[in-house]
């Protein structure tokens, strides 16, 4: 299904993969526009008139309304094309299930591993956090970052020894940040699924075996 809808997104940015896995499972197809964060594009008048948070993903609407932050983008998409199949839940209990294992992912996975990347990285410093405002970096926050990313994985083991999904019985929002988080891990901070997570290790293979996973 193709859409009026515009996509700013960075090939680099994991939060702009959350989005475009989303996509991909709805079969949602809109025009992309590439940011280019190495050349510090977000920063562009250009970019600011667009989102003044200057970061990515943003979605544009057909009347020129700027969406941003990945999960309200996700809610926009959903609400806008309930013919896709539902990545948020579809009963109440299985909304408020999909919302709260997606912001541990989040909050205790993808967020350890944004703060170890972006107070190790030489080229982010003096931007620790993304966003219209500069920060130092902490070198010494890394080494708790890294115990947050091994808590994440052994919680999340724990987690799929009991379900199929993060939130339960069916793919959602929660396997989306889970699946950036720990191939951001591993890019970035050289951290892999530890050996003795293996219900974990299935369900990565699993959902980076859909054809989703490539977006
Ligand atoms: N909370 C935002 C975070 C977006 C974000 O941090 N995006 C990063 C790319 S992953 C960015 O735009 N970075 C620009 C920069 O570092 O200046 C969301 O959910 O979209």
């Amino acid at each position: 299904m193709s859409t009026d809808l515009t996509l700013y997104e960075s090939k680099a940015s994991p939060n702009a993969r959350r989005v475009r896995i989303f996509l991909a499972e709805k079969g949602i197809e809109l025009s992309t526009r590439l940011v280019d964060l190495g050349a510090k594009e977000q920063f562009s008048d250009a970019y600011v008139a667009i989102n003044p948070r200057r970061q990515v993903p943003a979605l544009v609407l057909e009347d020129g309304t700027t969406i941003g932050e990945v999960p309200a983008i996700w809610r926009y998409i959903e609400e806008a094309y309930p013919q896709t199949p539902a990545l948020l839940g579809t009963t109440p209990q299985q909304k408020a299930l999909v919302a709260m294992w997606e912001r541990r992912a989040e909050l205790d996975g993808f967020a350890a591993v944004m703060e170890g990347v972006r107070n190790a990285v030489a080229g982010l410093k003096g931007r620790a956090l993304s966003g219209p405002h500069a920060y130092e970096q902490i070198p010494d926050i890394v080494e708790r970052s890294k115990l947050r990313v091994a808590n994440f994985f052994a919680d999340f083991n724990d987690r799929l020894k009991q379900v199929p999904f993060v939130a339960g019985d069916a793919f959602s929002v929660a396997d989306i940040t889970t699946l950036v988080t720990i191939d951001f891990a591993g890019g970035g901070m050289k951290m892999t699924i530890p050996a003795d997570c293996d219900a974990l290790q299935r369900w990565y293979e699993k959902v980076s075996a859909r054809p989703s996973s490539k977006a």
